[in-house]
């Protein structure tokens, strides 16, 4: 490997092999390199235009205790559930403030469970009648019976991530749950129309050979937009003295996605560094900007669940400002939606 630098590692299509390979060698020139050809591929597909999304995460109770999260069910901390009206105004602000899709996010609230989601198509129902922007939910796992409710409101994207493809290790990140039943679920989501979005966390004990693999079953499974976040350890939690990875991992993955899979929206989410982390997940090939959150609203983020919220980092004008120093642009919500036509 160390004998062969640049151009010679780039044989499309990559396989299992050269992945790995590419991600042990961790040499500036060959990073250096990665980054420019995946910038040089997004520039070609879509040019200098940078999608955004607004991120409402609007209950954070949940019944799972995934070991890396910070409202996982079994950690003290203090929760929230907005009220129908609360998200649609919400909504209609971030609309308002020029962001091109709605990310309805939940941990998997029992209470919501319960009432058979009732609350929630009717918001999402409202919300899209109100903003008329493209929707992302992103629930957790659903029956499908729920799943078919969603499609048929139209929502555009089911949101779904794995964290992990080795199963082995998706059993000791989320405890108690089934790989495959959470597999099943955006398949199925697929099935009924709906684009789906697949994801990763570095920096959870995954080897070299378990990134490929996830990158591999990225495309297998027919994912529309895939994420890689870094992990971010959680007061309270059992990961909370675990280590966050160097981003250099996060923003190779990024990278690769894009050498990979060319024409896939790639998020680079304010969740895990705020606006500071946004020009490097740029440079690095990602596409969308995901996770901005209007200051003042009460809601929070995940990964950093106040970092540069109530500040105003998390902004489309903030966004807009980064972007526009890198000549880059943010695309109008017609953009977007044109862009999912295709
Ligand atoms: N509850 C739903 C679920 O788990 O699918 C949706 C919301 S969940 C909070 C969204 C994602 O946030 C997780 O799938 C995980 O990738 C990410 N996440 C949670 N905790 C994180 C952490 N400590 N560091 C980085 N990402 C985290
Ligand atoms: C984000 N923290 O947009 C959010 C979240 C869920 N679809 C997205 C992980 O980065
Ligand atoms: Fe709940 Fe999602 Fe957090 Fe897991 S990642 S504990 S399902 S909110």
């Amino acid at each position: 490997m160390k004998e062969k630098s640049g151009m010679d590692l780039f044989v499309h299509p990559l396989t299992r092999n050269q992945i790995v390979d590419l991600l042990k060698d961790n040499s500036p020139e060959l990073n250096e390199e990665l980054f420019s050809r995946a910038r040089k591929i997004r520039e070609d597909i879509f040019g200098k235009k940078i999608f955004i999304y607004g991120f409402v995460y609007f209950s954070t109770f949940c019944r799972n205790n995934c070991n890396f999260c910070y409202f996982r069910k079994s950690n003290e901390i203090e929760r929230y559930r907005k009220s129908p009206e609360e998200v649609v105004d919400i909504a209609k602000q971030l609309a308002a403030s020029g962001i091109n899709l709605i990310d309805l996010t939940m941990g998997e609230d029992p209470g919501y469970h319960q009432e058979e989601f009732n609350t929630v198509l009717e918001i999402t129902k409202i919300m899209k009648e109100e903003t008329e922007l493209p929707v992302m939910i992103s629930p957790g796992v659903l029956s499908d019976r729920l799943i078919d409710k969603f499609a048929e409101l139209g929502v555009e994207w089911y949101a779904l991530y794995q964290e992990t493809h080795n199963e082995e290790l998706f059993k000791k990140l989320r405890l108690h749950q089934d790989y495959f039943e959470r597999m099943d679920c955006k398949m199925y989501a697929k099935e009924k129309g709906m684009l789906i979005e697949e994801g990763l966390l570095a920096g959870i004990g995954e080897k070299e050979e378990d990134i490929a693999d996830s990158l591999m079953v990225m495309g297998k499974i027919g994912a529309s937009q895939m994420r890689v976040m870094s992990f971010v350890p959680q007061k309270g939690s059992p990961m909370e003295n675990a280590e966050t990875p160097d981003r250099n991992v996060e923003m190779k993955i990024i990278a690769l996605m894009r050498i990979l899979y060319p024409y896939a929206l790639i998020p680079a989410s304010l969740d895990v560094d705020g606006i500071k982390g946004l020009q490097e997940r740029i440079n690095a090939g990602a596409n969308v900007v995901t996770s901005i959150i209007p200051p003042q609203s009460g809601l929070m983020g995940v990964a950093q669940s106040t970092m540069d919220v109530d500040e105003g980092g998390r902004t489309v004008e903030e966004v807009k400002h980064i972007l526009d120093g890198m000549g880059l642009s943010v695309a109008s919500a017609s953009e977007y939606k044109e862009y999912l036509r295709t």
